[in-house]
């Protein structure tokens, strides 16, 4: 029986015409990939901060963290993995994993992304 339930209306967007992340997942924009399966794509930062700096996001458009776990909880537990598979497909034992979430925190593109950056010490606080 389908649900009576009405989808969150993050669930119904898929994709957008206008997003860059949702056009490099759909192959119409090249990108270095280092990994995919069937939810998430792993490509090299076009302006790597960090000898390892590859960005994981999922093939479906959320635009941040919060929606992403609200609408596909698995897809962003695969989304962690794959960062996990990347850093251990670079030989880096240690690594970040930042989602920058909103304008003020740095983010620039609206399309969820996971950075992995490592092969160096990393700082704290951030900048
Ligand atoms: P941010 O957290 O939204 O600021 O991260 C966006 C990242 O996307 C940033 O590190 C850019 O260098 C990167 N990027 C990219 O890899 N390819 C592109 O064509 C564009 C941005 I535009």
């Amino acid at each position: 029986l389908p649900s009576l339930l009405p989808e969150p209306p993050e669930a119904r967007v898929t994709r957008d015409a206008d997003c860059l992340f949702c056009k490099i997942a759909g192959g119409e924009i090249p990108a270095d990939v280092v990994r995919e399966n069937e939810h998430t794509l792993a490509f090299r930062d076009i302006s790597p901060q960090a000898p390892t700096h590859v960005l994981v996001v999922p093939r479906d458009h959320h635009r941040d963290v919060a929606s992403l776990a609200a609408a596909a909880p698995g897809t962003l537990a695969e989304l962690v993995r794959t960062a996990a598979a990347v850093a251990a497909d670079e030989g880096i034992e240690a690594y970040r994993l930042v989602f920058n979430t909103g304008e003020q925190a740095g983010q620039s593109v609206f399309h969820v992304h996971g950075h992995v950056l490592g092969g160096r010490a990393m700082t704290w606080p951030p900048g």
